[in-house]
């Protein structure tokens, strides 16, 4: 068993990135509640960041470094609580951190805040991105220069709220509810092409279709070995785009891939099974030639499922691209 990558706090949701020959990280800083613990994960309830860098993920971590408070709640005008998991990009210069929190009604929304380096600090925008909704922002810029943010989550993350359209939210469908029964797709997550101020929506919010590889039609529902859950994620590598998410209530990372970052993408398989605790998330990114999974598990709280931390291992991919699951740590 590894020890966690970061022990002197409670972290999850990390997103990897490498900045400048540096692996930044940007995690959820768990933190301890009264609240009851329920499906809708109001015992989530954290209210700042931390950035994290290394210049190594070998044992024994010796070389983290914690870069302090980047944001909090009380920062930005339109935050009520629970700031989830956040992202991060880098373009021209300068560096966006894509948050979710719930706003002053109790609705998700994603944020957006901008520094001048990878550990921030950040200044949040006074909005949230027009028209952003749900959870979990995850940024991806191709080659090209083109930016795209990846978001979704269902029961919690409200994504089941949007059945309607991307604009309609459905307050009977809060909670930890999400379509069901034969026949019935599964919801998808969405993506949305970042503007160039990498601050707003270049045009509309998208379904990311993921299908089935054996029918080629989107996931049924009621496959909750594979359907969407939440904890969007993109990688690229050697053309190919890989989509990977967890699929929530049956505690698997999978991944999905595609010739477009938009879509459609093809169901492959798992990349790592349950680890201790409920939720799953994670990242993955290249550094110094080898892959690396950047998520989290509950092992430094002995099993709270609010109380998270930081894990990393390498990957592999066999010759065809597929991804070889990967046991806990
Ligand atoms: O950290 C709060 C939520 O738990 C995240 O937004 C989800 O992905 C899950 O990890």
């Amino acid at each position: 068993m590894s020890p966690p990558l970061i022990t002197h706090l409670y972290t999850a949701d990390p997103s990897a990135h490498v900045f400048n020959g540096r692996v930044y990280i940007y995690p959820s800083h768990d933190r301890e509640t009264d609240i009851a613990f329920n499906d809708n994960g109001d015992q989530y309830d954290m209210a700042d960041y931390h950035v994290f860098s290394t210049s190594s993920l070998e044992l024994p971590y010796s070389d983290v470094v914690d870069h302090g408070v980047v944001l909090r709640t009380e920062d930005v005008p339109w935050v009520s609580k629970q700031l989830w998991a956040p992202d991060a990009a880098e373009k021209d210069g300068k560096y966006y951190l894509y948050f979710p929190a719930r706003d002053k009604e109790g609705i998700f929304r994603i944020g957006v805040a901008v520094g001048d380096t990878p550990e921030g600090p950040f200044t949040a925008d006074p909005e949230p991105i027009r028209g952003s909704f749900s959870i979990d922002p995850a940024s991806f810029v191709d080659a090209d220069g083109a930016g795209y943010l990846y978001f979704g989550g269902l029961w919690g993350g409200q994504l089941q709220c949007y059945q309607g359209g991307n604009d309609k939210f459905d307050a009977s469908w809060q909670g930890p509810k999400e379509p069901s029964g034969l026949n019935t797709k599964a919801l998808l997550p969405k993506v949305a092409k970042l503007g160039t101020d990498m601050r707003s929506f270049d045009g509309e919010v998208q379904d990311l279709f993921i299908v089935a590889p054996e029918t080629g039609e989107p996931i049924e529902a009621d496959d909750h070995d594979r359907r969407f859950f939440e904890a969007a994620w993109m990688h690229k590598r050697n053309g190919i785009y890989y989509f990977s998410y967890s699929t929530g209530d049956t505690h698997f990372l999978v991944y999905a891939t595609s010739s477009s970052p938009l879509g459609p993408f093809t169901y492959r398989g798992r990349i790592l099974e349950p680890v201790l605790g409920w939720t799953t998330h994670h990242s993955i990114v290249e550094f110094e030639g080898r892959w690396w999974l950047f998520h989290h598990d509950c092992e430094l709280s002995k099993g709270v499922d609010h109380l998270r931390c930081v894990q990393v291992k390498e990957i592999f991919y066999d010759r065809e691209g597929r991804i070889t699951t990967e046991k806990p740590v």
